[in-house]
């Protein structure tokens, strides 16, 4: 395979944790210490396109128009090797990825991005991988990347080498507002937050055993439809994560005032009666979780 141009695209959506993951079993090839389950958010899209180019001499990246380079561009690089590696191919590739939202505010772009990434560039090569193949490639440069291979609520289980179909969306369909509280870039990445809660936080033990509880319920909630225990053990989880980090030496606290506000704003909705419910990922930005049917009049009162 050279010579010639070889490309593919493909588009893959974010998805937020309900049961969080946070934390790496130490030495693994990025596998992670305890159990996650997401929903995937079909409003917020990555769409990719690779093409491996025997006249390119690196790969090269460019998200939303703009050159990727150093870290990030180096965190493709090593996924696309191993898509070369199994194609048994050479050529570099060129990268044209684009979020429908916007990347530097935080929200979850890795996940959609590197799902998209191992998607388009497979295609590219020929090769026809099983969603469990791309999902542990995936993984290996993201860990939430592996839930975005599947649509509706997918699982990723602690130390697993992929994720799976937990349900689809029109099993249990369920809405998630993205409040967004804060446009500049978040100051701590996940990788370095993780690593850095795992070694100073003195609940950093407690969080991993209290984790696939928390999981299971949110699981069982799922696939009960059972929207109040969904919602009770996702805010748990997404508290208990948290509470983890800030206890980390020095602290990890990703929130803000607007983070809070938010917050206060669901509970008084919910204490008013409506089934309503937050959880706050490795930024400042609040998730809301409410059923379809509520999703309008929640956005106009946090709005
Ligand atoms: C999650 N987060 O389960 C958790 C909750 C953020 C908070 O997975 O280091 O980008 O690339 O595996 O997957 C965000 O971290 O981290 C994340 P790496 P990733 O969604």
């Amino acid at each position: 395979m050279t010579g010639e141009l070889h490309s593919g695209a493909a588009v893959a959506c974010a998805n937020i944790a309900l049961a969080k993951y946070w934390g790496k079993l130490e030495g693994s090839d990025n596998l992670t210490a305890v159990p996650s389950l997401s929903l995937t958010l079909d409003a917020l899209r990555t769409m990719t396109r690779v093409t491996f180019d025997p006249l390119l001499s690196q790969d090269a990246v460019a998200l939303d128009g703009v050159a990727v380079q150093g870290r990030a561009l180096a965190r493709v690089s090593v996924l696309l090797q191993r898509v070369r590696h199994l194609a048994k191919v050479e050529l570099f590739a060129r990268v044209e990825s684009k979020n429908s939202f916007p990347t530097a505010s935080g929200l979850a772009s890795s996940a959609s991005g590197f799902a998209a990434l191992v998607v388009a560039a497979a295609q590219a090569l020929g090769l026809e991988l099983a969603e469990e193949v791309l999902s542990s490639l995936a993984r290996t440069a993201s860990a939430s990347a592996a839930r975005s291979l599947f649509g509706g609520f997918a699982a990723l289980g602690a130390g697993a080498q992929a994720a799976e179909r937990v349900a689809s969306g029109a099993h249990f369909p369920v809405c998630m507002l993205v409040c967004v509280t804060d446009l500049s870039p978040k100051a701590v990445s996940s990788t370095d937050g993780m690593r850095h809660t795992a070694s100073t936080s003195p609940y950093y033990e407690r969080w991993v055993s209290e984790s696939p509880a928390l999981f299971d319920r949110v699981k069982q909630a799922v696939l009960e439809r059972d929207f109040e225990n969904l919602g009770i053990a996702t805010e748990e989880s997404a508290l208990l994560m948290h509470a983890c980090m800030m206890a980390a030496r020095p602290t990890l606290l990703y929130w803000t005032p607007a983070t809070l506000e938010v917050i206060r704003n669901v509970r008084a909705l919910r204490e008013q009666g409506t089934a309503v419910f937050f959880t706050v990922d490795a930024g400042p930005h609040v998730k809301v979780l409410c059923l379809p049917d509520t999703a309008d009049r929640v956005k106009h009162a946090l709005a």
